[in-house]
């Protein structure tokens, strides 16, 4: 399935049509990954589109750049009102929202400094991530045999289209030995994440993440997770995770933009819990989306109206 176009991309602070937001094959992100993006997520509310997760999105866009050394020509500030403008203008109830700095068309050679910095910010409509049926009964994972990055290589914190390597490699194996989706270990053997996707573990009523250190995306939904989880009282423990924490589960759930709060049914061909979602996560799930959908106070203050 293709992308479902919308009518305009906002490019270099203009809005262009869909099939005229083009760029060079000489562009230097084409060669060697130098992109900075986000994956955000506006949800339909009684009081129209709502953007998720605005703030936090924009600035760890703007912290994947200071990383990699790409500057934005534009404040936080003028970010956050082009992606309002962007899903205001193609007319979205609800949609998912693609940001993407790189490095465009000048010079070719690794050294990214002398190409321009440009951006577009893109919007469709993305419905579920994993599957239809994935967010209520769970999805069929396998542990990878390719690793997350190791520290001091790739940098896991920062959101670059280059770090996608891995992940493209870590969910085409996962769909050849015929699962949804992968769990990448990191260079230890400690459970990382998914290829797009934080992930949570949970054991005799306590709730694991592994921690930044461990080769992770800083995950804006892991956070959520956290938040809701805390809230109800959970004791949720970032510490490293072994791989065999994952067969003992009682229950194991992924987050992300795209996938939303996802639960896994089974790891390697293992039942995770009983097989069906487990109640710690379906209670986190029905929370996070009566917030996201305004079906109860967005007491956390997650969300942006458009208008
Ligand atoms: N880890 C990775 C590697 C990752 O790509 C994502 C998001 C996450 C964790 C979860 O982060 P957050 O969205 O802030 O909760 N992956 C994005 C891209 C997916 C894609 O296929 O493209 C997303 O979910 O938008």
């Amino acid at each position: 399935m293709s992308i479902p176009k919308s009518e305009f991309i906002w490019f270099n602070g203009n809005f262009v049509p869909w099939d005229e937001a083009k760029i060079h094959v000489l562009s230097h992100v084409l060669h060697y990954g130098s992109s900075a993006f986000e994956g955000i997520r506006a949800y339909q509310t009684p009081k129209g589109p709502a953007v998720l997760g605005l703030e936090p999105h924009v600035k760890r866009l703007f912290r994947t750049c200071k990383i990699i050394t790409m500057p934005i020509p534009y404040s936080q500030e003028e970010i956050s009102q082009a992606i309002l403008q962007t899903v205001s203008r193609n007319n979205h109830d609800s949609c998912y929202i693609r940001p993407l700095v790189f490095r465009g068309y000048n010079m070719l050679g690794v050294n990214p400094l002398n190409c321009p910095v440009e951006m577009i910010i893109a919007t469709w409509e993305w419905g579920a991530y994993l599957g239809a049926e994935a967010i209520e009964k769970g999805v069929d994972v396998g542990v990878s045999s390719w690793r997350r990055m190791a520290p001091d290589t790739h940098p896991s914190m920062a959101k670059v289209g280059g770090n996608y390597v891995n992940s493209q490699l870590v969910v085409m194996e996962a769909k050849r030995h015929g699962y949804v989706e992968g769990i990448v270990l990191d260079i230890y053997g400690y459970v990382s994440e998914g290829s797009g996707e934080n992930i949570f573990i949970i054991l005799d009523g306590k709730v694991y993440t592994p921690p930044l250190g461990n080769s992770i995306l800083s995950g804006i939904t892991r956070a959520f997770a956290i938040t809701m989880l805390e809230e109800k009282g959970y004791k949720v423990v970032e510490q490293q995770i072994p791989r065999e924490m994952l067969y003992i589960a009682d229950e194991i759930f992924f987050t992300g933009t795209a996938a939303e709060i996802t639960p896994v049914k089974t790891v390697d061909g293992l039942t995770v819990g009983n097989g069906s979602r487990g109640p710690i996560t379906e209670q986190i799930q029905s929370e996070f989306f009566a917030i996201i959908t305004g079906q109860v106070a967005d007491r956390f203050g997650w969300l942006t109206l458009v208008k």
